[in-house]
């Protein structure tokens, strides 16, 4: 049976999710990321309309607006995606049990047992492209290709509104005339040095004699040239393993106020554990994240002695680190918590406080049942609550 693998990338995830939400957006340049008065934020993502102009995630708004000032700026709405990317990966699960959701807008699955149900790779893509927008209005890109790495790189080259198939034994045909820049694992660093050994396309990388490569890269050599070829071995990991889960903000002017940094904070961490909890997880690792006014960037991390999912050691292990981030006395800009080292939520308790833990992860428990019903906002601890009832961050960004 030949191995057929799928990757699905919804286009302009959170832009068309807000198009959808609100149909006065269809069809004009919108910017995700903040609204224009949030200048310190940076663009999560941008319409297709507003690509146009140059405007790109990850871009700082003051330059979104610059580029595009007759773009909509809006903050977005963590939830609703989430919502869309639970639907997308429900229908993923009817073609194939081995689905992996590599992010919140992108997906691989394995398809080689599912070709005589759904008609071939073109019926099993019609099938998820049709049924996606049926029940998201969604639009998205869809690749089938002999591995994960061509089918990645055939979906970003047929974006968006797209669906490519790459047939066994054309993976480097296919690959052949893309830029260079396009190859997974070609950073900007390897894409300059290969400039300069007259590398333009990834077919030009592939014809490279391996004498020239192991000289420029070393070792790496050996996997570029793989790679270019579209050799590649990797597995659909059903199960996905997030490495870290952590909330960041920049405020709309820089603090020396630790009282009000600290709260925030304790915000940021309350939402980074429901996040963990949600899904099943426990973190060992704490890191608190300081931008301070002339962009240095520290972070100061813990690691602590069990694995926990329970708001109250987060705390404990961020008020251990914040008087680091107090030493220097500069006022800070960009304030983040990340949890990380993870391992499914099945710990051993240790017996001495295993009581209080157990009562507490109850609690929390209940919290989250309600928040799944209300919102996350409407239960908080009293240190977050303290920032008011509707708090407003800016730019709901992804870290990457
Ligand atoms: P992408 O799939 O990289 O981008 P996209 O879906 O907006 O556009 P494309 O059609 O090119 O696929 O990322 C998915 C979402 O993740 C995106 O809509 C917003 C969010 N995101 C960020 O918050 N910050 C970032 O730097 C990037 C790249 C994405
Ligand atoms: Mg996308």
């Amino acid at each position: 049976m030949q191995r057929r693998i799928l990757h699905i990338d919804m286009d302009a995830f959170f832009a068309s999710v807000e198009q959808v939400r609100d149909p006065r957006l269809a069809g004009k340049p919108l910017i995700v990321g903040g609204a224009p008065e949030d200048r310190r934020g940076v663009v999560s993502t941008a319409s297709y309309e507003a690509r146009k102009y140059g405007v790109h995630s990850a871009m700082s708004l003051t330059e979104a607006h610059r580029l595009c000032p007759h773009g909509i700026f809006i903050r977005g709405n963590f939830e609703f995606y989430r919502e869309a990317s639970k639907k997308v990966h429900a229908i993923l699960g009817r073609v194939s049990p081995l689905v992996q959701m590599a992010s919140i807008d992108e997906a691989y699955v394995e398809v080689s047992g599912s070709q005589r149900l759904f008609g071939g790779d073109d019926g099993i893509a019609a099938f998820i492209k049709s049924e996606v927008f049926r029940q998201t209005s969604l639009p998205c890109t869809v690749a089938i290709a002999p591995n994960k790495l061509v089918a990645k790189v055939g979906s970003d080259a047929a974006k968006p509104d797209g669906y490519v198939r790459v047939a066994e034994g054309s993976e480097a045909l296919f690959l052949a005339p893309l830029p260079i820049a396009k190859l997974p694992g070609a950073g900007p660093k390897t894409c300059e040095a290969l400039e300069l050994l007259g590398v333009r396309t990834i077919g030009d990388l592939a014809a490279l004699p391996i004498s020239r490569l192991l000289a420029a890269f070393g070792p790496m050599g050996y996997a570029l040239r793989r790679t270019a070829q579209g050799v590649s071995t990797s597995a659909v990991e059903t199960e996905h393993i997030p490495k870290s889960i952590g909330r960041e903000t920049t405020f709309p002017k820089d603090l020396l106020d630790w009282k009000h940094i600290e709260r925030v904070l304790h915000y940021l961490a309350e939402k980074s554990l429901y996040a963990l909890r949600e899904e099943g997880m426990e973190a060992q690792r704490v890191t608190l994240k300081v931008r301070y006014a002339d962009f240095s960037t520290y972070t100061f991390a813990r690691t602590l002695e069990q694995p926990t999912a329970l708001d109250s050691d987060v705390f404990a292990a961020l008020h251990e680190l914040l008087p680091r981030g107090r030493e220097r006395p500069m006022r800070v800009r960009l304030i983040g918590v990340s949890l990380s080292q993870f391992t499914h939520n099945q710990h051993q308790l240790p017996l001495f406080c295993g009581q209080l833990t157990a009562k507490w992860e109850r609690v929390l428990e209940s919290v989250d049942r309600v928040r799944g019903k209300h919102g996350f906002e409407c239960l908080r601890s009293c240190q977050s609550m303290a920032l008011g009832r509707d708090v407003k961050l800016a730019t709901p960004a992804l870290s990457r």
